[in-house]
């Protein structure tokens, strides 16, 4: 792995958000594509996190530096991730599912559907289906993302897909979800109208959604 990579890499395990901001710089300065720098650098610190919180060598505090320093990286990454400008495509409400705190991958799912050209409404975090469908009620939303990084909290995903089937408002919209645990089957099984497994893959599937 190139040195930049693995300084960010180092930077983001540590929870430097400093260094990790001024590796991304420098990374970028290099020539490195924000691609390498996303998946390489962050995200794959990110992965090494999730293993060592595992293995008991990482608590939740350690977690949360690290996720801060990796939004921080991200933040400087986010303008070089822009792809060219479009027309904007459609709207999505993007959200994590109730019960989940996990922000990271929904907001990276939300710059990239942005950079793709569509209109991001940010529902936050352990949003109730209740907000999803009220969402839905007050903007003309055409795609609802679910997001979930819990095994405990995937079953909301298929309770807000009921509850919108409630409202008689599954024919509006399209569901897409994603997240770590989730899956294309799992995505079947509750009757989702897509799953991808990373953010720019969520952008493509948005699109032909739309077409
Ligand atoms: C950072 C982190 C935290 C941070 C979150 C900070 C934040 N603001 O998000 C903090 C410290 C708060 C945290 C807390 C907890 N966490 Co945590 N956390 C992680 C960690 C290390 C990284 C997650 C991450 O950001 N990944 C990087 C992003 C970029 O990837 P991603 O989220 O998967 O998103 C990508 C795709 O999935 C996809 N995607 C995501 N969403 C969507 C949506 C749509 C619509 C689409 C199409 C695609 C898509 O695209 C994204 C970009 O490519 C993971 C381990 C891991 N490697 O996953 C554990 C992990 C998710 N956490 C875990 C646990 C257990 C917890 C806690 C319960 C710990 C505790 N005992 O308190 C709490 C839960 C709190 C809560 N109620 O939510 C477990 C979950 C186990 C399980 N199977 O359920 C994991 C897997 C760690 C582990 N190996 O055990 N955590």
């Amino acid at each position: 792995v190139n040195e930049i990579l693995e300084s960010i890499q180092t930077a983001v395990l540590k929870g430097d958000m400093k260094t990790t901001q001024d590796q991304v710089e420098l990374a970028i300065g290099s020539g490195l594509t924000p691609a390498d720098i996303l998946h390489e650098g962050l995200i794959s610190a990110m992965t090494e996190v999730g293993r060592l919180f595992e293995e008991g060598e990482y608590y939740v505090p350690e977690m949360l530096i690290a996720a801060r320093a990796m939004r921080g990286g991200l933040a400087i990454l986010k303008p070089h991730l822009a792809e060219t400008d479009v027309q904007p495509l459609g709207k999505i409400a993007l959200g994590t599912v109730k019960g989940d705190l996990h922000d990271i991958g929904k907001n990276l799912v939300g710059m990239m559907l942005e950079d793709a050209g569509f209109e991001i409404v940010d529902l936050g975090v352990d949003v109730t289906p209740e907000i999803f469908i009220e969402a839905i009620q007050s903007s003309e939303i055409d795609i609802l993302g679910m997001s979930t990084l819990l095994t405990t909290t995937m079953p909301l995903m298929k309770a807000t897909i009921a509850a919108l089937v409630d409202a008689q408002l599954r024919d509006q919209v399209k569901v897409i979800i994603g997240g770590a645990p989730v899956t294309q089957s799992y995505a079947d099984d509750i009757d989702a109208d897509g799953y991808a497994p990373d953010a720019s893959r969520a952008a493509s599937l948005a699109k032909s959604l739309l077409n």
